[in-house]
């Protein structure tokens, strides 16, 4: 047996490391350490002077699932919401290459350009498996990375919806603690994730295209009806007719629609994000409504709409999983769905028997 393989034979069975092994691993089991040593304190105070750092620390905290980590989040958050609840939060949806990216990029610009700081954050559960749309974003809105005014953090990933909403709807407080006025939520228009990112903003931004009918683009009625503007992008080129007569026929379209509860009528308004163009116009439609919904009061009790929302969403998460992961009840759903497969009980006594252990 050569050195290399008796060293190999003893390190395999007696567990033992190789040198470099040895060496790479005490390195990593220090940083680990050092990581594992997290300054609650410190890092809250970092994160309420606006340092970019922190907050995305804190931020990958919430994130993790990891039990002593969420202790800490609760810390974090408990200690950062009497600064939260301060910001505009402005959903953005549509279906994908509508431009949700390109319009961020150009609106976000324009927010920094009026001296005001902004957070971008993603509601997209699809992205924990491809990461696809991480990487577009990246390179979609190349400018705003760049800019010291704008933090922006991709999707949390999460196998449910519910996970990643949770998660999105903690980081917006952070957001907010650390002295972000606007945040923009961009969100794929297709699934679930529009609802749950409409019950966590103030103003909810539609895009469309031109050309393509409401069933080309997945957008389904309930979804027009949570706009709270729609905007018609890629109006640029050989498409600015098209965008036009869109824009005319959404409007005809949204006025079968009822009013909002403070007698705000959804608009319909052209851009181009590629260009930066019809962006002043958009923002001062979100600003309008902004402070009409505040002057109404609509504002405010939207919000707590919003939070009775999610504490009841989180209460039944909450039961669900608990029930769920019970041995017994795992065992019982196995025997009882055997046995409405054979007849020989109903779905409402098996549920009731379950229900019962
Ligand atoms: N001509 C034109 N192209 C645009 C405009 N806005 C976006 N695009 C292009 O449309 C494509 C998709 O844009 P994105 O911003 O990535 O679209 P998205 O909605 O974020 O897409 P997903 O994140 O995949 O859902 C890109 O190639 C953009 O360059 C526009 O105003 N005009
Ligand atoms: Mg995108």
């Amino acid at each position: 047996m050569s050195r290399k393989e008796s060293h190999k034979a003893l390190t395999e069975k007696e567990g033992v490391d190789s040198p470099e092994i040895t060496h790479a691993t005490s390195i990593a089991k220090i940083k680990e350490r050092r990581k594992e040593a997290i300054d609650v304190p410190a890092l809250t105070k970092a994160l309420l002077e606006g340092h970019i750092a922190a907050l995305s620390r804190a931020i990958t905290l919430i994130e993790s699932t990891q039990k002593k980590h969420r202790k800490i989040a609760k810390q974090l958050i408990e200690s950062c919401l009497p600064y939260a609840n301060t910001s505009i939060r402005i959903g953005i949806t549509g279906v994908p290459g509508v431009g949700k990216s390109t319009f961020i990029e150009a609106y976000g610009n324009y927010l920094t350009q009026q001296q005001n700081k902004v957070a971008v954050l993603a509601v997209d559960p699809s992205s924990s498996v491809s990461k696809g749309s991480i990487l577009g974003d990246k390179t979609r809105m190349e400018e705003l990375v760049k800019n010291p005014m704008v933090f922006i953090r991709p999707s949390a990933s999460g196998e449910s919806l519910g996970g990643v909403a949770r998660k999105t709807r903690e980081a917006i407080l952070l957001c907010e603690a650390a002295g972000y006025p606007i945040i923009l939520i961009e969100t794929v228009g297709v699934g679930q994730s529009e609802t749950a990112v409409h019950s966590m903003v103030d103003f909810f931004l539609l895009l469309k295209l031109a050309g393509a009918g409401d069933e080309l683009q997945g957008i389904k009625r309930g979804i027009m009806e949570m706009a709270d503007t729609i905007v018609i992008n890629k109006a640029d080129g050989e498409n600015i007719k098209a965008a036009k007569a869109a824009q005319l026929e959404f409007k005809r379209a949204l006025h079968l629609y009822r009013e909002k509860e403070f007698g705000w009528k959804p608009k319909v308004l052209v851009c181009s994000a590629l260009n930066n163009e019809g962006i002043p116009a958009i923002h001062e439609t979100i600003t309008s409504y902004i402070a009409q919904a505040k002057e109404s009061g609509y504002f405010e009790k939207k919000r707590f709409e919003q939070n009775k929302h999610w504490l009841m969403q989180t209460i039944d998460d909450r039961l669900k999983s608990k029930f769920y992961n019970r041995k017994t009840v795992q065992r019982a759903l196995q025997e009882q769905l055997k046995l409405l497969e054979t007849g020989k009980t109903t779905p409402f006594a098996a549920a009731e028997y379950l229900l019962g252990l």
